[in-house]
């Protein structure tokens, strides 16, 4: 090593993983930040925002910009997902679209490809759930996907088992532009605790309801007070009927107790403090189909919100 002129220079980056619901997008971004940021259930339509997940690497920092799953938006929650989906996308510098392989039978999805064709930069592919691919059909579904888009790389990965994903991550530093990072080391993610927490609560009552209630249901904290002991929170769970109501309360309440407990249990676990949780329930009736009430239940919403009361707050006691 004579010339240090030849040192690789630093790389950073935005990275936007778009795909249809339930492809993998939000597994992928916990593995890469090594922790969970994006909640993650076996329904399809979990993720509601854009969210950042930042991957600090010896020679780069990757800003991962995890999205909503893309449909055909049928109410006001809908459509509010799919403007999350073009807001993410909005000066990115790679796009990583994420097909789940194991769905693509009758050859490339176009509703994705529509997204790399309408993107300026370089996209990459990640073939999801390869682990669930009987091997011969690996290589036809590369091809056909090759076929119909110029990919700056195609990798077949498995987000669950960890398969494929350091050659992902090279294909994704490749094509980052020089420059310093964006963020701190220390911060992993843009979304504040407080929201992690409703998302949190939001993935149990999913993860444990049937019929209409996982996507009817919306959470709000209402209250997230920190002492040096013990962090309390109170959280609104919104469901848009009584009878999905009924079914989140459960017989003699023990469904919400589970949600609680398990909700509380992995919340010690990432805040790594003691919390004392309550949980309430309410209807708003067909709360998805309300611009107004969607925009309410935004995190990103409410964060101005709460930046907003502060301010005036600090501006009252001056
Ligand atoms: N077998 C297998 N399952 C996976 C893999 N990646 C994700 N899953 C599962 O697929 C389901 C959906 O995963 P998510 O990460 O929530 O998918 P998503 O794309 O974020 O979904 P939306 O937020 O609804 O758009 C979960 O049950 C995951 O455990 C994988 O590589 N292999
Ligand atoms: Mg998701």
């Amino acid at each position: 090593m004579t010339n240090t002129t030849e040192e690789k220079k630093f790389r950073a980056g935005f990275v936007v993983i778009v795909g249809r619901p339930n492809a993998g997008k939000s597994t992928l971004l916990n593995h890469y930040a090594g922790q969970k940021i994006a909640i993650v259930t076996s329904k399809p339509q979990t993720t509601r925002n854009r969210i950042q997940g930042i991957v600090n690497l010896p020679g780069a920092q990757i800003v991962f910009v995890d999205t909503p799953g893309l449909h055909k938006a049928d109410s006001a929650l809908g459509r509010q997902m799919m403007r999350e989906v073009a807001a993410a996308l909005e000066g990115v510098d790679v796009l990583l679209l994420m097909v789940d392989a194991t769905q693509s039978g009758r050859g490339p999805d176009e509703f994705v490809l529509q997204r790399a064709r309408n993107f300026e930069g370089p996209v990459i592919l990640a073939l999801n759930k390869v682990d669930r691919l009987p091997r011969p059909k690996l290589l036809p579904l590369i091809a056909s996907y090759a076929g119909a888009y110029e990919f700056a790389a195609i990798v077949p990965i498995s987000a669950l088992k960890g398969d494929g994903l350091e050659e992902l991550i090279e294909e994704i530093v490749k094509r980052l532009p020089e420059g310093e990072a964006h963020f701190p080391e220390e911060q992993v993610t843009d979304q504040p605790e407080r929201f992690l927490a409703a998302e949190i609560i939001r993935e149990k009552a999913v993860d444990l309801t049937y019929h209409e209630v996982p996507h009817a249901l919306a959470v709000i904290v209402d209250k997230y007070e920190e002492t040096p002991k013990i962090l309390k929170i109170h959280a609104t769970l919104y469901v848009e009927r009584d009878a999905q109501k009924k079914i989140l309360i459960g017989s003699k309440g023990e469904m919400l107790k589970r949600v609680g407990t398990q909700a509380r249990k992995e919340l010690e676990k990432l805040l790594g403090s003691k919390i004392y949780l309550e949980l309430y329930v309410k209807v708003a009736p067909d709360w998805r189909d309300n611009p107004q009430k969607v925009r309410e239940l935004d995190w990103h919403v409410q964060l101005e919100e709460l930046a907003a009361e502060e301010e005036a707050d600090r501006g009252e006691e001056e």
